[in-house]
């Protein structure tokens, strides 16, 4: 089993009778102090799906406009028809691994931004992708027209960059709110009105 499987008891390097006796030097890093090293501090907030790898020049500026943000990101390519149990881990585990948003853009019968809203409760930006018929309006429609009480906020047909600007302005509310909380109380009520 690796040593990250491993309990922190069980990861104390054996004690050697030579340590502290000069023969020997102890390491500098234990084997806790190491695995503390590998903690991913820059943890995705916003995660980028698309139904093919084909739609990675299309989707590429949500990711630009997220970097202009200072916002972390992921990206992952599943498709709601081809991966749908993918899709479905992917998006309910989604406010668990601590992302924000859900960026999802695909062409076609864009099943996928659909989808990921019916399996999480993050918001869910939709980016209907440009196919090769009917001037993408089959991806915008099979985006934009879902039933009430599973919401996508579709953009434009390639809007990918949209869809970045808006996730970053949906996490600036999320920081606007946390910040207006700390304000004392009679700014804070004229902050809302
Ligand atoms: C959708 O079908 C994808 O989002 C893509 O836009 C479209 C065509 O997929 P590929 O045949 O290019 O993989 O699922």
């Amino acid at each position: 089993m690796p040593d990250r499987k491993r309990k922190l008891t069980e990861m104390q390097p054996p004690a050697d009778p030579r340590v502290g006796s000069s023969e020997i030097e102890p390491e500098t890093l234990s084997s806790v102090e190491q695995l503390f090293e590998e903690i991913d501090v820059d943890q995705p907030q916003v995660g980028i799906i698309m139904g093919s790898k084909n739609d990675k020049p299309k989707m590429q500026p949500a990711g630009a406009a997220l970097e202009e943000a200072g916002i972390t990101f992921e990206v992952r390519v599943m498709s709601a028809h081809r991966d749908p149990a993918l899709v479905v881990d992917y998006c309910s585990n989604a406010r668990l691994r601590g992302l924000k948003v859900i960026i999802a853009g695909a062409g076609m019968s864009a099943a996928l931004p659909g989808v990921a809203a019916a399996h999480t409760d993050l918001p869910v930006i939709g980016v209907p992708i440009l196919g090769k018929s009917l001037g993408g309006l089959d991806a915008l429609l099979s985006a934009v027209q879902m039933p009430p009480g599973v919401p996508v906020a579709c953009v434009a047909i390639d809007g990918a960059k949209n869809a970045g600007v808006l996730a970053a302005r949906i996490l600036g509310i999320q920081n606007c709110a946390r910040h207006a909380r700390a304000l004392p109380p009679a700014r804070h009520g004229r902050g809302l009105d």
